[in-house]
């Protein structure tokens, strides 16, 4: 498959899983599988305009080598990790053990995070990354400056204040108050390593 038919695919199936299985005639479960399974994705995928190319083996190359951990599969059903925004998606994450995280944003939202914290806003967690390099990519998504958030996740824990870990690159919180974040300034970047 080639790299643009990859990512074309990849974004669909995320999009997908993670918002809008009534694409696809169906619906995901509780723990975020599709009712259906990969070969009748595939079949079903076929019928939209511009994928009428997919086959069963294209879905699970992505599945199986996404970079980020975007995507589970299971005795031939599949989910997205992370992302979601259906409500009823409760997957059951294990508890991260990591003392610092970050998360990239832009500039204009910063004072309101500042004040209100780090909410899910329409997604059901809040993202977070386990680097500063991550994190940039994630805040550079979006047009204009990205500012990177320091994430106090060892005191959060301490605190009772529950962090999960979707993926290797992937971090999730309900919440983050204010009083656990702490806006970086570029010239404290090289003060890493951070989790030691
Ligand atoms: C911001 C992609 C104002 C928050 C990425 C973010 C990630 C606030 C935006 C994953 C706020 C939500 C998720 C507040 C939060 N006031 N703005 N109180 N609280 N925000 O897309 O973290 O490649 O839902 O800073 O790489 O950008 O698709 O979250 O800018 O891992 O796999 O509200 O999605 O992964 O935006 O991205 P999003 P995100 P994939």
């Amino acid at each position: 498959m080639e790299l643009k038919k990859r990512i074309r695919l990849s974004k669909l199936l995320s999009y997908i899983l993670r918002h809008n299985p009534r694409i696809l005639h169906t619906d995901v479960d509780e723990e975020g599988y599709l009712e259906i399974d990969v070969q009748e994705v595939a079949r079903r995928l076929r019928k939209l305009r511009g994928y009428e190319w997919v086959r069963e083996e294209d879905i699970l190359e992505i599945l199986r080598n996404d970079e980020k951990g975007r995507f589970e599969i299971k005795r031939g059903r599949i989910r997205a990790l992370y992302g979601h925004t259906i409500k009823k998606v409760r997957i059951k994450y294990e508890e991260a053990e990591i003392n610092v995280l970050f998360h990239g944003t832009t500039r204009r939202k910063v004072a309101r995070i500042q004040t209100e914290g780090l909410k899910p806003m329409r997604r059901n967690y809040v993202h977070l990354s386990p680097s500063i390099e991550e994190a940039r990519i994630v805040g550079g998504r979006r047009e204009g400056e990205t500012v990177i958030l320091k994430i106090d996740a060892a005191k959060m824990k301490k605190d009772g204040l529950k962090i999960w870990k979707a993926s290797e690159r992937v971090y999730l919180a309900r919440y983050i108050p204010p009083r656990y974040i702490q806006v970086m300034e570029e010239e404290t970047f090289h003060e890493a390593p951070y989790n030691e």
